[in-house]
């Protein structure tokens, strides 16, 4: 009953902003911003329903899954509504999803760590550090506050950092005495970062870096819900596969 009346306010509160009926079939990036909202209200329900069918130590990271999908969810009703009215690419309403779920997700990749094994709280807090100053030089770059190489190239460097923290330094070190499963969320979580998480550097390289500005406009944006769709939704149902598995063991 509850879950229903908070579902329910999350469906009905945005529906100002749910506007779209201007979308035309040949739109396939107001398109892909439509098959994304969907997916990711659909996946906030399944993580929260979900909870249920998991032991205790699980629940706290199929909420944090079901609060990225949901924030992100919110973020693309304006950013759907942005582009299918104006045809503009949403940084501002992008970047503040980022800022949000981005966090969360580190959270998530500490949760996961902690829940079967000891780590060090200075992991989170350098993987923290990493994602906001990528952020905030990818806004730079995208917003013209800087120029798009350099702010290219700082982003670049904390998102390898981050790499580097979880797969030598304290991450490493964390699940070399984890059950199997945990294991392999641990080795999904590294493909995630390192595979999923480079779509978003390929966008802002297809958008910024190869000339032509609004030529890529649409390409971005595409690459970009492409890439939340992968590192939001299929990471959540990664984590979910993992403690349901654990579970149940
Ligand atoms: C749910 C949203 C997620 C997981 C967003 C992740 C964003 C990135 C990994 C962005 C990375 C960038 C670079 C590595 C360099 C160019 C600028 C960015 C911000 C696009």
């Amino acid at each position: 009953m509850k879950l229903l009346l908070i579902l329910g306010s999350v469906i009905a509160l945005p529906s100002f902003a749910a506007s779209g009926g201007d979308l035309q079939a040949s739109d396939l990036t107001g398109v892909s911003f439509w098959l994304v909202t969907a997916a990711l209200l659909a996946a906030t329900v399944f993580f929260f329903v979900e909870r249920d069918q998991v032991s205790a130590k699980w629940k706290t990271s199929l909420t944090v899954s079901g609060l990225v999908t949901g924030i992100a969810f919110w973020h693309y009703l304006y950013m759907r509504g942005v582009w299918i009215e104006t045809g503009e690419t949403p940084t501002v309403f992008r970047y503040i999803d980022w800022l949000l779920t981005v966090p969360l997700l580190m959270v998530e990749f500490y949760l996961i760590l902690a829940a079967c094994t000891n780590v060090a709280g200075s992991l989170f807090k350098k993987l923290l550090g990493g994602s906001l100053v990528m952020l905030l030089f990818g806004y730079m770059g995208e917003a013209g506050i800087m120029g798009a190489l350099p702010a290219f190239v700082v982003a670049m460097a904390a998102w390898l950092y981050m790499i580097h923290t979880l797969y030598l330094g304290e991450g490493k070190a964390a699940v070399s005495t984890a059950s199997p499963a945990v294991m392999s969320a641990y080795n999904t979580m590294m493909l995630i970062i390192v595979v999923g998480w480079a779509i978003y550097p390929a966008g802002y390289a297809a958008g910024y870096l190869m000339g032509g500005e609004g030529v890529y406009a649409s390409n971005l944006n595409i690459v970009y819900n492409l890439a939340d769709f992968v590192n939001k939704i299929l990471f959540g149902l990664v984590i979910w596969h993992v403690a349901v598995k654990e579970s149940n063991a």
